[in-house]
């Protein structure tokens, strides 16, 4: 290169570099701001308009962005709609993870936003409409006593649901869309809604049944406290008296101890959708089988554990069975059956450590959406829903009363049958020491 062409250059790379400065020395932070406001055509009043505008992957999570309460803590605040993290994952049978689930579903949650909250399918946006939409954060629990876990989770269900308002109407408490931990974070959450509303309606996403009775998972050990899992929790919550007579499972699909096992889900008064259904009879078959079963104008639960997804859409979930729907049809009939009365719900079983690229969390928080769009979409609950504690105690005390005098014979047997089987336990239990000292004796002898 010639001697003054590389002049030229260095010429033409001052003259840049002095512009670029004389730039500089002309910006002005308050001219920045208002002169970028003028072209806009508003003035900012408060320092919020200015700095408040985060991009989806910004700012701490709260579930959608949504305004974080401490509900446990403040009982002043009222709200109508809220998710209540149950970061709780020790009654869980296979692989455990899940007490970092309501974090990985907040993560995933970011890209729903108020401004891009509208959701096509329902036609409607639930963070601008009448409801209040709140992240209460997470119930405190042990992850070292499972017995004082669920105590922690009863208090804490029935302190938000019996003791925090709803900005409508102060008869009705807000209803809460639980992100789980493992699935047994149902129960508490199902004992507190009974208090208020009385028996409910399960609508059960999920590959298993969870109606199993505790002695489906054998062991010669046992406690009051193990006989609640993720497997089990449906069935101590129907012998706790808390579900009704119309309750679905959709999506079934898991192996079995034998046919016995769906006998004795029909005794405790469950349709079953297996998982072929969706393709073999097909959606609609699933609508109306779920709007047949459950009575529109009473209480509803709608329970979603993760794994009724196929695991090639949810590989971050504990015990994941091939074979499972698409998230579209689960979105899809979610979506038809919006016109139920739910009174609370959940999204439960996301382990993020097995997760891959945030697919299960990412289906999950699209999940507790589709729960909060049908909560406030459907509007305001019916105040007539809720019964109330007082009433409860005396519902529940006349009906036992009744069923004490005239005992069904069903109710006999069944009774009969509990009797039958708390007397072979202790036989076994009694067999089985007699057994270890014969062992014990054996070992004795041998030694000798
Ligand atoms: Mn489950």
């Amino acid at each position: 290169m010639k001697f003054d062409t590389l002049v030229l250059l260095a010429t033409a790379c001052l003259k840049l570099a002095d512009c670029h400065r004389l730039h500089l020395n002309e910006y002005n932070e308050n001219e920045l701001i208002y002169d970028s406001m003028d072209s806009n055509d508003r003035v900012p009043t408060n320092l919020k308009e200015i700095w408040g505008d985060y991009w989806p992957f910004q700012g701490i999570n709260t579930f959608a962005h949504l305004e974080h309460h401490e509900c446990l803590i403040d009982n002043e605040k009222t709200f109508d709609v809220a998710l209540i993290g149950v970061p709780f994952d020790t009654a869980t049978s296979y692989r455990p993870g899940a007490r970092f689930g309501p974090r990985s579903i907040r993560a995933a949650s970011q890209r729903q936003t108020s401004l891009r909250g509208y959701n096509q399918r329902a036609n409607f946006n639930p963070y601008t409409s009448w409801a209040q939409v709140v992240d209460c954060g997470d119930i405190p629990v042990t992850p070292m006593d499972n017995s004082l876990a669920f105590t922690q989770m009863t208090k804490g269900f029935e302190e938000l649901l019996s003791n925090r308002k709803s900005t409508n109407n102060s008869k009705v408490p807000p209803r809460f869309v639980a992100l789980g931990g493992d699935h047994s974070v149902l129960l508490p959450h199902l004992r507190a809604l009974h208090k208020i509303y009385g028996k409910l309606n399960i609508i059960h996403f999920d590959a298993h049944l969870d109606t199993w009775a505790p002695d489906k998972y054998p062991s010669y050990w046992h406690t009051n406290q193990s006989e609640v899992n993720h497997g089990s929790m449906l069935w101590k919550a129907h012998h706790e008296g808390l579900t009704s007579h119309h309750n679905i499972h959709l999506g079934l699909r898991s192996k079995l101890s034998s046919i016995a096992d769906y006998e004795d889900d029909d005794s405790q008064h469950f349709e079953r959708i297996e998982a072929d259904d969706i393709w073999i009879k097909g959606p609609q078959y699933v609508v109306d089988k779920i709007l047949n079963t459950i009575p529109k104008d009473t209480p509803t639960y709608i329970s979603v554990d993760v794994d009724v997804l196929d695991p090639g859409f949810t590989s971050g979930t504990g015990t994941q069975e091939p074979g499972g729907w698409l998230p579209r049809e689960l979105l899809y009939i979610l979506r038809q059956i919006e016109d139920l009365s739910i009174v609370g719900g959940d999204v439960v079983e996301v382990a993020p450590a097995y997760d891959i690229a945030e697919i299960t969390a990412t289906n999950g928080a699209q999940v507790a959406y589709e729960l909060i769009t049908s909560m406030v979409k459907k509007g305001p609950l019916d105040p007539s829903l809720v019964i109330g504690t007082e009433e409860q105690v005396e519902l529940v005390s006349i009906k036992s009363k009744s069923e004490a005098t005239k005992p069904s014979n069903l109710d006999k047997l069944e009774k009969e049958l509990q009797d039958k089987i708390k007397e072979l336990d202790k036989l076994k239990d009694q067999l089985n020491s007699e057994l270890q000292q014969l062992k014990n004796m054996q070992s004795v002898f041998k030694l000798q």
